[in-house]
């Protein structure tokens, strides 16, 4: 058993290698951290107001975008990243909506990092550009740190995943200004207790945003739509 740390690794060192590691950690989030910044500057400069929707797979980050860009992209000028490990699939979703999208793939990484939204931007307009929709990788784990110089970060929930994802996730949720409970249309049929749900995130967040939305139904989203709205005119103003 290894003496410093307990673990059943007899051979384990807890010197140099550890330390190590630790650094290079620190270095790529110092060198994201510098990407984002410029990233950010480069949003405010040209008054586009930019999100980072994030979630578990599945909870429906494509298919509110879908929705959104469909009621929206008549009054805002949208444009997408897309993140996946693989498969331009979700590009090929929003590109139905005739909103300009990019996919970026990650391969084995977890999550976008700024260096690779400051090329995805590349693809676009930013002339014309109001409003910046990025879907990360989905998972509520590594995309929370990791700033692409987004103006917020926005968690997705759905009622099949259960109401304590906030407290298993609290740095996730921390980290977003909003979170949209997805796909209330199933409430009758799932044991999802919205109450409690709305409890923990509070409990991580305080005073964070909650929407109770259906990218099916339509429910909630005017208040989602409403928030958009007043975020991209202030971002306009400032730009
Ligand atoms: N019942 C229901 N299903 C939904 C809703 N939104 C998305 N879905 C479904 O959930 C699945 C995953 O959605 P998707 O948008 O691909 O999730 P993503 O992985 O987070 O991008 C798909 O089968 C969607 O049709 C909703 O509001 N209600
Ligand atoms: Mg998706």
């Amino acid at each position: 058993m290894c003496v410093d740390c307990g673990c059943a690794e007899p051979d384990h060192h807890h010197g140099e290698v550890p330390r190590k590691r630790i650094s290079v950690e620190e270095d790529i989030l110092a060198k994201n951290d510098r990407l984002a910044a410029a990233n950010r500057a480069l949003f405010a400069e040209q008054g586009v107001f930019s999100l980072n929707l994030v979630s578990s797979p599945g909870s429906g980050k494509t298919s509110l975008l879908e929705k959104t860009l469909a009621d929206l992209k008549s009054e805002i000028n949208f444009a997408v990243l897309e993140g996946d490990q693989q498969t331009a699939n979700d590009a090929e979703r929003i590109a139905t909506t005739g909103v300009p999208v990019h996919q970026i793939n990650t391969g084995a990484g977890c999550h976008l990092d700024a260096h690779m939204v400051g090329h995805g931007l590349e693809h676009f307009d930013l002339d014309s550009l109001q409003m910046l929709m990025i879907e990360n990788v989905g998972n509520l784990v590594c995309p929370a740190s990791f700033d692409l110089g987004e103006d917020f970060k926005v968690s997705l929930l759905s009622v099949t995943e259960g109401e304590d994802k906030p407290l298993k996730y609290p740095q996730m949720f921390r980290a977003s200004e909003i979170m949209l409970v997805n796909k209330i249309d199933l409430l009758p049929y799932v044991r999802f207790d919205v109450a409690k749900c709305r409890e923990y995130a509070e409990r991580v967040h305080p005073g964070i945003r909650i929407f109770e939305i259906s990218c099916y139904s339509g429910e909630g989203l005017d208040r989602w739509y409403d928030w958009l709205r007043e975020k991209v005119g202030e971002k306009r103003t400032k730009g």
